[in-house]
């Protein structure tokens, strides 16, 4: 049983600091909303407690310390330890839903998963991890490029579409940062650049 106004108290303390709510904090929140109304419109019946905790936990490890993360794969992802060590920028996901489970006591599988891939994604992903993946780079509050918005109206159509709209940004923005890409990232583009592969569950 997933205790709401716990976890909206757990994700404004951590993401308060020095006295100063994050912006992380509101990105979340749009991401709550997001996820939930997509859940909604889209028809797609995912159970709201997992959408819901899976939503205000997605970066619950973003503000973390680079060193504590990098210790938190060693131990609990040592062996993608080798591939990850170069990518910063996606350690969060790991060790958020690491943080999910052992100090939030998150123990639902789906959950964890929708947070561990949310910034990579994975090769078939389940409706839940769809779902916070499109609606980490949809929500309202901070994302509100031309591009975004775009990707957005089509997520209100369907979520397979604003999927593979979703990857394609997120590698054409890596490649323009000429940022390294990582492998899983790839793996996902890949297998979701024909449209037809995202009706296979
Ligand atoms: O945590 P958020 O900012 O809400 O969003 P996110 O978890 O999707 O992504 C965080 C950052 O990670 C974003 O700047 C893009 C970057 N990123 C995503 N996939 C990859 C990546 N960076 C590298 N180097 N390689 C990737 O494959
Ligand atoms: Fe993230
Ligand atoms: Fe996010």
């Amino acid at each position: 049983m997933i205790n709401y106004k716990d976890l909206f108290d757990a994700i404004l303390n951590e993401f308060t600091v020095n006295g100063e709510v994050h912006k992380r904090y509101i990105h979340t929140i749009g991401v709550v909303e997001m996820a939930l109304t997509l859940n909604r419109k889209l028809k797609l019946n995912i159970d709201s407690d997992k959408v819901f905790a899976s939503a205000i936990l997605h970066d619950v490890a973003k503000l973390m310390p680079k060193e504590e993360m990098l210790d938190i794969i060693k131990k609990e992802y040592s062996d993608l330890y080798e591939e990850l060590k170069d990518y910063p920028n996606v350690w969060h996901s790991f060790v958020g839903a690491y943080v999910a489970k052992t100090k939030y006591n998150i123990q639902d599988k789906e959950t964890l998963d929708a947070i561990k891939y949310h910034t990579t994604g994975k090769i078939n992903m389940n409706n839940l991890e769809k779902l916070i993946f499109v609606s980490d780079y949809i929500e309202k509050i901070t994302r509100n490029y031309e591009s975004m918005i775009k990707t957005r109206m089509m997520a209100y159509k369907s979520l397979d579409d604003a999927l593979i709209k979703t990857l394609s940004d997120t590698i054409e923005y890596l490649k323009k940062e000429d940022k390294a890409i990582y492998g899983l990232t790839l793996d996902t583009y890949n297998y979701y650049l024909e449209k037809g592969r995202c009706n296979v569950q």
